[in-house]
């Protein structure tokens, strides 16, 4: 998948005044991760915004997107020298999941957001797993809306039942 691939647009796209997940991308070379997240999004019916803005290239930007936002998560992915999501909290009270994004050397990314100094946490999911960010961030608005809930518990199923589907068409039954 190209970084330069367009996103869909799905309908569960808003205005980061309607939001609940806010994904921010370092750079628009990140949308392959971001779109793992928004088809999850989208499936589960979350409304979500998605905006690009850098900590190092466009700090205030990034201040403006977060602060301008209702979100109730935030997912920040980025790549190399990744500040986006300790930046992003920096600037919210409200829970960060940090994605960092596969390159040349891997570990970069990863340390950058893992190693946040004492007192602005960030949580983290695994290199470029976009899908799991979103997951994380439904489960945190389903402890407070019941809805969310439900639409975990019908995406889990499905993954059930595509595992077992899977298992049946290899080894027959
Ligand atoms: P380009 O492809 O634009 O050169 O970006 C982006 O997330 C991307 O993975 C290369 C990589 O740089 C990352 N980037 C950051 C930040 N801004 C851009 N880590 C930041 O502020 O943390």
């Amino acid at each position: 998948m190209s970084g330069e691939e367009k996103l869909s647009g799905g309908k569960h796209l808003v205005g980061i005044n309607e939001c609940k997940v806010h994904i921010m991308m370092g750079s628009g070379s990140d949308l392959p991760v971001a779109k793992k997240a928004v088809s999850i999004l989208e499936e589960l019916k979350v409304p979500y915004s998605i905006t690009i803005a850098s900590a190092h290239r466009t700090p205030a930007l990034v201040e403006q997107n977060v602060k301008g936002s209702t979100a109730k998560v935030f997912i920040a992915i980025a790549g190399l020298s990744a500040a986006l999501p300790g930046v992003v909290a920096s600037h919210t009270f409200m829970p960060v999941i940090g994605v960092p994004v596969s390159g040349k050397l891997n570990l970069d990314s990863i340390l950058s957001i893992v190693q946040m100094p004492p007192g602005i946490p960030v949580g983290s999911v695994g290199l470029d797993r976009g899908e799991n960010a979103a997951l994380l961030a439904v489960r945190i608005l389903a402890t407070s809306e019941i809805s969310y809930l439900h639409a975990l518990e019908g995406h889990l199923s499905r993954m059930r039942e595509k595992v077992i589907r899977s298992g049946v068409e290899l080894v027959g039954e």
